[in-house]
């Protein structure tokens, strides 16, 4: 799974970046920081099941802290947009094009309004983080609107007259913009383009069509960032409006804890309400009075709201859930004895035989059928996974 950060320049992405993935790209309070994009590994976080069925598990490719299992998932932070990009403003859009592949959206506003249009710091509260959405939205859709007129062209070549079929034509030619046939067809329906000629679209059908699907391509959530300051709290108000899901965070706090965090002076799990300072950090009057601010505002939203976003984008805009395949349904182990070793984010409608074909091609060809280690009832191959299934595979290929 990738996740996309996008966003005006200069509110704060890279940041976001940084306190989800724990790495230290470049910041800066100025436009265009960042230029190449960011790649790294940031987590979600479930309540793992190694308390319910009481045992010491000891993960491969995840990890589980005092209960709670964190699952890679992976993210990408981009350069920062300005109005006018789709015409070469700033550093232009094409960057976007890094963001294909991504599943869903994390928009970054600056909600404190300390930044204006192009991303110049100005006082708190002087700039519009609607007419930043605003401005970025259509931005994106110019760029989608770019890059479907290019394979639209070459898709009505490959029609030849069959009306019916645009939807595979154009699910082919987008397939590298990891958008589903389904979400094309829907798309068609809901701007009545369905029954009009490809070569015939105008563009302001093309725009209206890449509205639609980038609302189901590209799920996005708003992360309202710079809380902190005062001048947020109105604006977070006005962000109500919005039909899409808005989620106040202070991105620097979350680097600071996890910072803190890592160099033993405090204990904090990313998505905590709350932590802990080692009572034998010998911390500095500056480090205590950032705390104290830090303290202040992630007692205000709850959290510092970076892992409630990644957690929304995984669990809510995409409906993912969490199962572990184990091949011991006693010890719920793998064939090294390592205990619960993996947690595999799928989708909804995952069936048992398609979680046997992720963990391994040969299993899922000699698949017999499941056991549901909770119930240990056996599952067929058409069985639907649910969140915190764990999950036997019994195979013609497997050792029993
Ligand atoms: N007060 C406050 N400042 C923040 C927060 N997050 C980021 N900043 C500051 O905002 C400025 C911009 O941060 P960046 O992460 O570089 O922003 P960006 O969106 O990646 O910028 P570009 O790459 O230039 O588009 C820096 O000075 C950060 O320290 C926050 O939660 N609160
Ligand atoms: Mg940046």
């Amino acid at each position: 799974m990738l996740i996309g950060i996008i966003g005006k320049s200069n509110v704060g992405k890279s940041t976001f970046f940084n306190a989800a993935t724990s790495q230290g790209v470049q910041t800066a309070n100025f436009p265009f920081t960042t230029i190449e994009p960011n790649i790294g590994i940031g987590y979600v976080r479930t309540k793992c099941v190694c308390r319910e069925f009481q045992v010491r598990d000891n993960p491969l490719h995840s990890m589980c802290i005092d209960g709670s299992r964190f699952i890679p998932i992976r993210m990408l932070d981009i350069a920062g947009l300005v109005p006018g990009a789709h015409n070469g403003r700033g550093l232009g859009n094409q960057f976007l094009d890094t963001a294909r592949e991504a599943d869903a959206l994390v928009h970054v506003v600056d909600v404190a309004g300390s930044t204006d249009l192009e991303g110049h710091a100005v006082g708190p509260g002087t700039g519009d983080p609607m007419k930043d959405i605003e401005f970025v939205l259509e931005e994106f859709d110019l760029w989608l609107a770019t890059t479907l007129k290019k394979n639209i062209e070459k898709a009505s070549r490959d029609l030849h007259g069959a009306p019916d079929k645009i939807s595979k034509v154009l699910s082919r030619q987008l397939s590298g913009l990891s958008v589903k046939e389904s979400q094309i067809v829907t798309s068609l329906n809901q701007t009545g383009l369905g029954d009009k000629k490809l070569s015939s679209w105008s563009p302001s059908d093309l725009l209206s069509f890449c509205q639609t699907l980038r609302k189901l391509a590209k799920p996005m959530l708003v992360a309202a960032n710079k809380a902190d300051f005062i001048t947020a709290e109105p604006n977070l108000v006005r962000l109500k409006s919005l039909e899409t899901e808005v989620i106040p965070c202070i991105s620097e706090a979350e680097v600071m804890l996890k910072l803190g965090s890592k160099n033993g002076m405090l204990r904090y799990l990313p998505g905590d309400s709350s932590f802990d300072i080692n009572p034998k950090a010998l911390l500095r009057e500056d480090q205590k009075k950032a705390l104290a601010k830090v303290r202040a505002v992630i007692i205000k939203y709850g959290s510092t709201g970076v892992q409630q976003i990644l957690n929304r984008v995984c669990f809510g805009l995409l409906g993912m859930i969490v199962v572990y395949p184990v091949e011991d349904e006693n010890r719920l182990t793998d064939k090294n004895g390592n205990v619960l070793p993996d947690a595999y984010l799928l989708s909804k409608d995952t069936t048992a035989k398609e979680l046997a074909e992720k963990v391994h091609e040969q299993l899922g060809k000699g698949f017999l059928y499941a056991i549901d280690v909770r119930s240990k009832q056996r599952v067929g191959a058409e069985y639907k996974l649910r969140d915190g299934d764990v999950i036997k595979i019994v195979s013609a290929t497997s050792r029993r």
